[in-house]
Formats: structure tokens, C-alpha cells, sequence
């Protein structure tokens, strides 16, 4: 078998060298001067060790050696600037210093994108994650930049961390699961690659996670959080993201020092690297670059509208490890399982436990069902438990929060769009912005016409004065209303009601969380971050996102996507109703209570439910 296997590899490798001999010089082909006969295309490495995992250095090489082309990043620079002035809802805001609580640089992305213009770049692979991490700073989970050509390869050291508070008010990291050592799972982890361990999470958490503005929140997403799905505690999508990476890392391995059962060891764990880009068939940077790099012509799609609204969760919640952990709490009982929201009672307390906003009106319905059930079954509380839950539809959100508090209340926070002279034309009937979807602010009146909506409002922000639609809300839709006119009241009040997250509620779950909090005034909780540090409860309010992308429509005004990928940004902004000029997203507003984990708590969080309901 061995011996098969090499005798294959050798013949590989020598029809790859004919071809590199035969083909000259192509135009995304970097030589290198390395002597000897080993295989210098590093993508043509890569092609032989796709299917498998293959190395670090490997994939480096492939992605270094895309030649940096200056008009193409001239276009991907024009494309970035041209989307984010004009549609970018927090172009101006992000220019300002954070509020006490945050932690964020204010950037004025003009400045910077200018300033990456002048810049001189090795390979293509540096020019794009630079803009992408410009993008990134901005700490908008809403808003980022994929380059399918480096973004479609998953970094995975095989294990989990977590995060807990010992009884002496200790804060350790450790280590969850190991799939490749399972004897490492449970160890703590003293240091990462000769740093203290805490502060090597943190600092990655300061500069790599861009889910939230509050740094407490990016330290949870960096280690694992445990969702709902199916029975049992999986690993959330999109968490545990020090150890499972789409960005290819800054070394080939980490060397964690572990202290486990008292005794101390080291442990080097390289990359595990798996690829999902559209094809594997390449056998060099050229055909590379064309499969993976490159927009997909026959993608492009005839729509009327010019950038296309993502009412959906972008995030998918499935699992990424074996471990799966049964709900162990024998005092939990299911009451009811709709989609992402799961109903239970933890003796007397109700808990629904929601996932996701992504919801229709079928499972709308199944949710008010939900609360009626344990209404009925006497809960003396209620536990809404919005953990780890990236969103979904805002109609969804406004009606849960009319399920919940006392009719005739308006349940939604409203909103704006930035007018610029090209968002200006895609405002109208059928277009990305349709008035006749939104409803005026307080008053819930139809838009008599396009200028009405366009209004004439100049705000400033960072130093700079920009031009704001009238404050909207998004209409719902019949079978919502229908829903919230029928809907009996709930016997809970803000004295009985408690929201508990780990921070990563965000977009719609924001707007609800948000919403119950402030008009509702119910008592908010979260878990982790850092000790005795206030956690923020929700994070990118947002208002609605928006994608500009290779295989999505094209927007006069502004170039074509060059490369294969997106740019999705937020493009409607919520504003606070009792703080009428406050926009949600920059508005620092922490839990009111704090928990933290601890070993058992942090692998079965419905241990929390009881302790959020004790506040
Ligand atoms: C590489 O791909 C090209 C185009 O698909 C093909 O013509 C060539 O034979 C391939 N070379 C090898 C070594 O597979
Ligand atoms: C790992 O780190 C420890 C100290 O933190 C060091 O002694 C050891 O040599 C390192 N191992 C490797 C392979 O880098
Ligand atoms: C999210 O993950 C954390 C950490 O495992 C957990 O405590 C929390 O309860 C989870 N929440 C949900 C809703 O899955
Ligand atoms: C381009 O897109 C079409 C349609 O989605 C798909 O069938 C085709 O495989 C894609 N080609 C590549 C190279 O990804
Ligand atoms: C495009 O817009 C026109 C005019 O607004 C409308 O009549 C047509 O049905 C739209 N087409 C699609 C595919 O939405
Ligand atoms: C999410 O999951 C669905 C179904 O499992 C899949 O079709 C879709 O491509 C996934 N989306 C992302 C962004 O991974
Ligand atoms: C407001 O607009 C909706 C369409 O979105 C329409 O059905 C409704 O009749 C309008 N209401 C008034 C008072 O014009
Ligand atoms: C918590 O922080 C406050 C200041 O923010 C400090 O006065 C207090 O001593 C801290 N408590 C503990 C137990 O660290
Ligand atoms: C927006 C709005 O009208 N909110 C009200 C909802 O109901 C509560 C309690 O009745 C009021 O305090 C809010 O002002």
C-alpha cells in the first residue's frame, strides 16, 4: 500500500514538472529560485494533497504565489469604497471613539483604504487580507469581506476551549474535548505558545474575532459555545474560533503547555485543513486561480434589484465536533420543540430556549404555542435564553416581542438607510429599497412617495455630515398580524420575565433582546466574558444587511466584484426609542446580572436556567 502510494506520488510529481516546464511564464505564476528538483508551483503541490489534509506550509505556498495584479486591486479597492461610502450605514459613526464599555479603533475607511492604495504587496493573497482585515476591523458581525480563493479552506486544531471561573474566583481556560488526544480533554491550559493562556485568548479575541464591538463577547465566540440541536448540545457554528479558523493562521502549529491531573506537559497540535472551494480541479496557480479565484461567469443572475437582502441567518449552526453532550439536568422537562426554539420546564420555571430568528409564520405560531403551553402548566417565571443565536428575520423579532409585551405596543425599534446619489436610485417600487415594505416612524403611516421617505435629514457623525432616509419600520406581514391579534395574554411581567445570553445575540435576536429590555424592562443576565468585566446582552442590532458579490447583480456606480466572493454590510441602522438620537449598535448596554461557567455549566447550559431565574 505504502509503497503504491509513493510510486503514484512520484509520477504525479513528475508529470506536474513537465507541465510547469512546458508552460511558461503565466501571468499568475510566481517563480521561485529554490534549486533541486522539488515541485516549486505550490499550488500544484496543494493539488496533490487537496482530497486530504494537506499541510500548512503547502497551503501557504499556494496562496502566496497568486501574483499581486495592481488593476485588479485597484477594482477590489473601488468596489470596497464605493459600497461601504455609500451604503455602509455606519461609515461616518465608525470615525468615532467607542463608548466606555466597547472596545474597538474608530477608523475612517476613506483614510484607510487610501492609505492600502499606496501600499506595495508580495502576492495577491497579502493585498486581499488586508482589505478583508480593514473590513474586519470594524467589529460589525454583520459586515465583511470573503475572498473565496483564501476563505474557503477551515483550520481546525481538533479540540475545544473553554473559559471558566473557579470557586476562588479564578478565570482558567481549558480544554473541552480533544477529538485527536482524548486524555487532553479536561486539562487546563497554562499557556499558549509561551503566553499566559487567558491573555493569548484575549489578545486573539482583540484582533481576530469581529462578532461584536465588546471584547468580552469576541472572548466567548473564540471558545466553544454549546447549541441546541436535536437533543443534545452540539458545537455552535461560528464559536470555539481560536481553534477553528477560516483564515489561514500565522504559524503552522500551536504549543499549548497543559497542567492535567497536576502534571504538566506540552502539547505542539499542527492544522487540520480541509477544503471547500468550488473545485478541485486545478494542478497549479494558473487553473487554481480560474476555478477558485475567479467570479463564476454563469452565476450571474437577471434580477431587478441591485443588491439582495439576506433576511436569513448567514451563520449555520451545526456541529464541527463528535463530542455531542446530552442535556445531563434529570430536573429538565421538554414541553415543546419548535425548530430553533425549545420549550422546557426546570420545576417551576418556563424556559424557551430560541436558537435562531429565522422563523416563518408556521413557526411563529408553534412558539406562541410554546409560551401558552407553559403559561398553562403555571411557570412562575420565564427564562428566554438567547445564547448563541445569530439572527434571522426582524418581522420575526417584532412579532415574538408582541407575543411577549402588553398589546398596543409598536415592537420594533426604527430604523434609517443612508442617501447618496447611488443609493438615491435604488429606492423606489420593486427596487432594494421599497417604501411601500416600511411604515413611518412613530406613526406607522404609509410613505405618500419616494421624496417622503428620502426626507431631508443631515446628521453628523465622526466629523463628517452624510444624509439619512426618515426613520421607518419594517412592515410585517398579514399572517404575523393575524398572529399577534389573536394572541392571548401571557400572565409573566417584567418582574417575572429574565433574558439570559452569552453575549452573541445578535442582529434580529438583538432587536428582540434588545427591545424587551428597553420598552419591556426585563431583567437581563449573560455568561462568560471576563470576570467581574459587564458582558453586553446583544450585539450587531444592525437593521437589515445587504450583499455586493460576484454572482449577485451589479449596481451602477460601482465596478464589478473582481474576485469570487462577497462584501455583506449592514445597511440599515435601529435606533434606540427611549434615547430617541441613539443608534443600537454603538449604544454600550450591558446585562444587568452576571454568571459565569464552570466545568459543569459550561459542557450542560441548561444548569444556567435555574441560576438566571434566581436574579
Ligand atoms: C492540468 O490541467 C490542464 C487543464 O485542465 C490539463 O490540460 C493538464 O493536462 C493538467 N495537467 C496535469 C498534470 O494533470
Ligand atoms: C513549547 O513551549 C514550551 C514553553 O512554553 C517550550 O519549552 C517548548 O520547547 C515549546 N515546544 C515547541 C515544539 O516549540
Ligand atoms: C451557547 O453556548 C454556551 C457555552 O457552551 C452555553 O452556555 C449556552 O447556554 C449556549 N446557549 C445556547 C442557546 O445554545
Ligand atoms: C459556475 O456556476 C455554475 C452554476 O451555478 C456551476 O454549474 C458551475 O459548476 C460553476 N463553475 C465553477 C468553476 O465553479
Ligand atoms: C422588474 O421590475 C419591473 C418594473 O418595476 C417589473 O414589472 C418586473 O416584474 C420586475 N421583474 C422581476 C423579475 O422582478
Ligand atoms: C447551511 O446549511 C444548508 C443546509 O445544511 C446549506 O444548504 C447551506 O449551504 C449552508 N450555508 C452556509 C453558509 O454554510
Ligand atoms: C399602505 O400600504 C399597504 C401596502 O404595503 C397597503 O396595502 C395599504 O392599503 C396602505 N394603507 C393606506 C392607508 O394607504
Ligand atoms: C471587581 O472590580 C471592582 C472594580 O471594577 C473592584 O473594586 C473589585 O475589587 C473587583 N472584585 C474582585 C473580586 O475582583
Ligand atoms: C413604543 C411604546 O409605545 N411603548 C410602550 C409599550 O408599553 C409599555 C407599557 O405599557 C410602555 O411603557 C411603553 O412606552
Amino acid at each position: 500500500m505504502i509503497s503504491n502510494f509513493k510510486t503514484f506520488n512520484k509520477i504525479a510529481i513528475l508529470i506536474a514538472l513537465i507541465i510547469l516546464y512546458l508552460v511558461p511564464s503565466e501571468s499568475y505564476f510566481v517563480p521561485r529560485s529554490k534549486a533541486g528538483d522539488e515541485i516549486k508551483d505550490g499550488c500544484t503541490r496543494l493539488a496533490k494533497r487537496i482530497s486530504s489534509s494537506p499541510s500548512y506550509d503547502v497551503v501557504k505556498a499556494c496562496f502566496e504565489g497568486i501574483k499581486y495584479d495592481p488593476k485588479r486591486a485597484k477594482q477590489m479597492l473601488d468596489v470596497v469604497e464605493g459600497i461601504m461610502l455609500n451604503f455602509y450605514i455606519f461609515s461616518d459613526q465608525a470615525e468615532e471613539k467607542p463608548q466606555k464599555g466597547f472596545s474597538f479603533k474608530p477608523i475612517d475607511l476613506k483614510k484607510e483604504l487610501n492609505l492600502l492604495r499606496n501600499k506595495k504587496y508580495k502576492s495577491d493573497f497579502e493585498f486581499m487580507m488586508a482589505i478583508r482585515n480593514l473590513i474586519a476591523q470594524l467589529k460589525d458581525a454583520h459586515t465583511h469581506l470573503n475572498i473565496d480563493c483564501y476563505n474557503k479552506f477551515k483550520f481546525s486544531q481538533s479540540l475545544t476551549l473553554y473559559s471558566v471561573v473557579t470557586s476562588n474566583n479564578q478565570q482558567k481556560i481549558k480544554i473541552m474535548d480533544d477529538d485527536l488526544e482524548p486524555s487532553n480533554s479536561n486539562c487546563e491550559v497554562l499557556k499558549i505558545n509561551g503566553q499566559d493562556a487567558l491573555e493569548a485568548i484575549r489578545e486573539f479575541a482583540n484582533e481576530k474575532v469581529s462578532d461584536s464591538r465588546d471584547l468580552g463577547v469576541r472572548f466567548n465566540q473564540a471558545l466553544v459555545s454549546l447549541t441546541m440541536r436535536f437533543g443534545e448540545w452540539l458545537v455552535a457554528e461560528g464559536t470555539n474560533q481560536f481553534a477553528d479558523r477560516n483564515d489561514l493562521p500565522e504559524t503552522p502549529s500551536i504549543n499549548y503547555t497543559l497542567l492535567c491531573s497536576g502534571e504538566q506537559r506540552h502539547l505542539v497540535r499542527k492544522w487540520d485543513i480541509t477544503f471547500s472551494g468550488s473545485s478541485t480541479d486545478f494542478n497549479d496557480t494558473n487553473s487554481y486561480f480560474d476555478q477558485n479565484c475567479l467570479p463564476n461567469q454563469s452565476q450571474f443572475k437577471k434580477k431587478n434589484t441591485s443588491v439582495g437582502l439576506i433576511p436569513e441567518s448567514t451563520f449555520n449552526q451545526t456541529s464541527t465536533s463528535q463530542n455531542n453532550k446530552q442535556i445531563t439536568t434529570s430536573q429538565v422537562k421538554p414541553i415543546l420543540d419548535a425548530k430553533d426554539a425549545h420549550f422546557y420546564l426546570v420545576g417551576d420555571i418556563g424556559v424557551a430556549q430560541i436558537t435562531s430568528i429565522s422563523f416563518g409564520s408556521k413557526t411563529l405560531r408553534e412558539i406562541q404555542k410554546g409560551f401558552q403551553l407553559l403559561s398553562k402548566k403555571k411557570a412562575k417565571k420565564l427564562v428566554i435564553d438567547l445564547s448563541n443565536n445569530s439572527g434571522g428575520y426582524t418581522g420575526a423579532a417584532q412579532t415574538i416581542s408582541a407575543l411577549l409585551l402588553p398589546p398596543n405596543n409598536i415592537s420594533y425599534f426604527p430604523n434609517d438607510v443612508k442617501i447618496t446619489k447611488i443609493t438615491e436610485h435604488l429606492i423606489g417600487s420593486g427596487k432594494s429599497f421599497d417604501p411601500s415594505e416600511f411604515s413611518s416612524f412613530p406613526l406607522g403611516k404609509n410613505f405618500s412617495s419616494i421624496k417622503n421617505f428620502i426626507g431631508k435629514n443631515y446628521i453628523k457623525r465622526g466629523g463628517k455630515t452624510s444624509s439619512y432616509s426618515r426613520k421607518f419600520g419594517i412592515k410585517l406581514d398579514s399572517d404575523e398580524l393575524k398572529l399577534i391579534k389573536n394572541n392571548k395574554k401571557l400572565p409573566w411581567t417584567k418582574n417575572n420575565i429574565i433574558i439570559l445570553t452569552n453575549g452573541y445575540c445578535g442582529s434580529a435576536c438583538a432587536q428582540l433582546s434588545q427591545y424587551l429590555a428597553e420598552i419591556g424592562e426585563y431583567r437581563t443576565v449573560t455568561v462568560g466574558g471576563f470576570y467581574n468585566t459587564s458582558l453586553s446582552f446583544a450585539s450587531f442590532t444592525g437593521g437589515e444587511v445587504y450583499v455586493y458579490s460576484s454572482s449577485g447583480e451589479k449596481i451602477k456606480g460601482i465596478p464589478d466584484f473582481p474576485v469570487s466572493g462577497e462584501l455583506q454590510f449592514t445597511a440599515l441602522e435601529s435606533y434606540s426609542i427611549r434615547k430617541k438620537n441613539e443608534v443600537l449598535d454603538f449604544s454600550y448596554r450591558p446585562s444587568k446580572y452576571r454568571l459565569y461557567y464552570d466545568d459543569k455549566s459550561a459542557k450542560d447550559p441548561s444548569l444556567l436556567w435555574s441560576k438566571a431565574a434566581d436574579f
